[in-house]
């Protein structure tokens, strides 16, 4: 490993990311309103193991001392989420001022401590309330979620100055309204291209509201972005074939924020999401973001598929691939966080990239109450090599935030996969700070061997 903290610049920002859902468990307290994750992780074989997120890691209770190991860790910015429905239990109208309260404590204690709070407004725990009424599918969501930011802003916006409004929309659409394997569990092309245009209009005014609030607030919204290369490079239907999941995966949300449109041109059947669009919509739909935020974890190789609804493509596996990959089957590839920077950094509309996710899970072992997580550590070092690289390159890169401060509840996965820098015992709460957390610690004080 050839890289200190000084070759980033002191105006680097290193942090750690988690989400509301994934980590804060006490899912009905103080008032909190159910979530989408709340119902559908309660129906039978949506997760892996029956797991649920009730109790996680129930940072609603542990928070101080989670924090007080952000600030043992020397991490200086977390990146956290709200949850919508702990604040607004059902969407929209009465506010539940416990949770507005716990919020306040987490950022009060934050910035006790010299950490600066960095708040993603949306990371996939829609109130289940709007859900029953369409959810994302439903245009209403842009007042329903206006309101929300609104509520942020006045509760929490004298403190924070740093706002991603959404988390990476392709995931929460396409798995939660294609495929059916998130919350809320819904299938099929109109309701995901209804969902998509819904959200990519949030994303914009999210932004909006946010700018209208303040001039001096950082505002981004983040993105999984991944290498997608065909399978065999010289094969022209895979290369068809991996342009049009780029355009799905990579560029759907991006490109009509940044005032380009949907990436219709390159997959046809995105043509269709005109059906959802009123006049003046393309303009709304771009918002001059401070910086974008870049989730990436792997790469993709992609097929021609001839059988594959709309796309006629499909990822072929790491496994399939027999390559190296972690347990969310992800082939460990650290070229695929360079060249992703590279190529965001060609849009000329990108003012700033901050890395807002990367991390991996691997199969941690407890032993003697230490876990030596040397695939972890590895993989960490591997891909902040590779960022280094690409700002030695020119690239506007200005952040890199972990996934994840500690183990917590992987969606459909369940707690199995653990990407924490931080191991947790979910039936005692009990944590150890594992050796990548160590290793993190020391590249943060400047103190690597
Ligand atoms: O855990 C998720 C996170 O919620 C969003 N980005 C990817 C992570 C790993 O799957």
């Amino acid at each position: 490993m050839h890289f200190s903290k000084e070759d980033f610049g002191t105006d680097f920002k290193w942090g750690v990311s988690t989400a509301a859902y994934q980590i804060e468990g006490a899912h009905d307290k103080d008032g909190k309103g159910p979530s989408i994750w709340d119902s559908f992780s309660q129906k039978k074989r949506k997760i892996t193991n029956g797991h649920n997120g009730n109790t996680a890691c129930d940072f609603y209770e542990h928070y101080s001392n989670d924090i007080a190991l952000i600030n043992e860790l020397n991490i200086p910015n977390y990146r956290f989420s709200i949850s919508w429905s702990r604040i607004l239990p059902n969407g929209t109208g009465a506010i539940n001022f416990k949770g507005i309260d716990f919020y306040n404590k987490v950022i009060d204690f934050c910035l006790e401590l010299g950490i600066e709070p960095w708040i993603t407004l949306y990371h996939w725990d829609l109130p289940d309330a709007l859900q029953k009424k369409g959810g994302w599918a439903n245009r209403q969501v842009i007042n329903w979620f206006s309101e929300y930011v609104h509520c942020c802003i006045k509760y929490f916006g004298d403190r924070v100055r740093h706002w991603m409004v959404l988390n990476e929309p392709m995931v929460f659409t396409g798995a939660g309204y294609f495929l059916g394997v998130h919350a809320p569990g819904k299938l099929g092309l109109s309701s995901f291209l209804a969902a998509a245009h819904h959200a990519a209009m949030c994303q914009a005014e999210g932004g909006r509201i946010l700018r209208s609030f303040q001039s001096d607030y950082r505002i981004g919204t983040t993105f999984s972005y991944s290498d997608i290369d065909p399978l065999r490079e010289n094969h022209e239907k895979d290369r068809k074939a991996a342009i049009k999941m780029d355009a799905l995966l990579n560029r759907l949300f991006l490109e009509p924020l940044l005032g380009m449109g949907y990436p219709a041109k390159d997959l046809k059947i995105l043509q269709k999401i005109e059906r959802f669009m009123l006049d003046g919509d393309e303009q709304k739909l771009a918002f001059e973001m401070d910086f974008i935020g870049l989730q990436n974890y792997t790469r993709e190789k992609v097929c021609y598929a001839p059988l594959m609804p709309f796309i006629q493509a499909k990822i072929v596996k790491a496994n399939k691939r027999k390559v190296e990959h972690t347990l969310m089957n992800w082939e460990v590839y650290p070229p695929s966080i360079y060249k992703a920077l590279k190529r965001l950094n060609t849009y000329s509309s990108i003012k700033e990239i901050l890395v807002t996710e990367n991390g991996a899970a691997f199969a941690d072992q407890v032993v003697d109450n230490e876990v030596d997580d040397k695939e972890r550590l590895q993989y960490l070092q591997d891909h902040i090599a590779q960022v280094l690289q690409a700002k030695k390159e020119g690239v506007n890169v200005k952040g890199y935030f972990v996934w994840t401060l500690m183990d917590n509840f992987e969606w459909a996965e369940g707690f199995h996969p653990r990407f924490g820098l931080i191991h947790v015992d979910f039936a005692t709460q009990k944590r150890i700070i594992k050796s990548s957390g160590k290793w993190y610690k020391q590249l943060l004080a400047n103190q690597l061997p």
